[in-house]
C-alpha cells in the first residue's frame, strides 16, 4: 500500500502548484489585455471579464455535471489566453507615469540658437578665358593690393606704375600655405621676386619700377597662380 500516499502527495503538491501557475498564465494574459487596449477602455473590459467570471461560476454551480462546467472554464480561460496573446503581439500602449504627471508638462524644446549662422560666402566666380579680367590699378600711386585665397590669386591683371616705386599690398589668406608675388618679363626673367609668405599674412612688397611693358606675375610656389601685368 505504497501508491495511495505517493498519489495523496501528488495531488497535495501538484495541485496547488497547477492552480498557481494557471492563475499566473491567466493573470498575465489578462494584464496583457488591459495593455493592450485604449487606457479608457481598459476598466469596461475588467469589468466584462469580472461579469464573466460571475455568470461563469455561477452557470458552472447549477449545471449538472462536469462537462458543462468543463466547457465554461475552456471558453473563460481560452478567451483570456486568446485576448492576452493578442495583447501582447499589439504590445502595450504607451503608459503615463504618475512621476511625470506630477512634474507637469514637459519642458518646451531650446529656442532655435538666436545667432543665425553667418551666410554662406558667394563661392569665388572662376573667371574663363575670354572674359574680362578683373584689373587692380594703385590708386593714386598707393599700393596695388592682391589677395592670395584658396591657391588662386584675385586678380589675373595688374597694372603697375612705370616711375618711383611700386608697392604691391599682398594678403596671403590661405592658412598655412606659402604664396608670394613675383615679376617675370616676356623672356621669363625675374623683374622681381617677393618674399615667400606663409598664411595668413601680409606684406608690402617695395621695388624700384621697371620697365614699363608687359610682364607676368605668378606665385613661385604656385605657378599656376598667375596673371599678366602691364608696367607703364
Ligand atoms: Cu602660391
Amino acid at each position: 500500500m505504497s501508491a495511495e500516499p505517493r498519489r495523496r502527495v501528488l495531488l497535495g503538491v501538484g495541485i496547488p502548484l497547477a492552480a498557481f501557475v494557471f492563475l499566473a498564465v491567466l493573470i498575465l494574459a489578462f494584464s496583457r489585455i488591459l495593455l493592450a487596449v485604449p487606457e479608457s477602455l481598459a476598466p469596461w473590459v475588467a469589468l466584462l471579464f469580472a461579469t464573466n467570471i460571475l455568470v461563469g461560476c455561477a452557470l458552472a454551480a447549477t449545471i449538472r455535471g462536469t462537462r458543462g462546467f468543463a466547457f465554461l472554464i475552456v471558453v473563460l480561460v481560452g478567451t483570456i489566453l486568446g485576448g492576452g496573446i493578442a495583447g501582447a503581439v499589439i504590445g502595450e500602449r504607451p503608459v503615463h507615469s504618475l512621476v511625470e504627471e506630477a512634474a507637469g508638462p514637459p519642458e518646451p524644446p531650446p529656442a532655435p540658437p538666436a545667432e543665425s549662422p553667418p551666410p554662406e560666402p558667394s563661392p569665388t566666380e572662376e573667371a574663363s578665358p575670354g572674359e574680362e579680367e578683373p584689373t587692380t590699378e594703385a590708386p593714386g600711386g598707393g599700393a596695388v593690393p592682391i589677395v592670395a585665397e584658396g591657391v588662386a590669386f584675385d586678380v589675373t591683371e595688374l597694372s603697375l606704375p612705370a616711375e618711383g616705386e611700386v608697392v604691391i599690398a599682398f594678403d596671403n589668406r590661405d592658412q598655412g600655405i606659402p604664396h608670394n608675388v613675383s615679376l617675370y618679363s616676356e623672356a621669363g626673367d625675374p623683374a622681381f621676386q617677393g618674399e615667400i609668405i606663409t598664411g595668413p599674412a601680409t606684406i608690402e612688397y617695395r621695388f624700384p619700377a621697371p620697365p614699363p611693358g608687359p610682364y607676368q606675375f605668378r606665385c613661385d610656389v604656385h605657378p599656376q597662380m598667375q596673371g599678366t601685368a602691364t608696367v607703364g
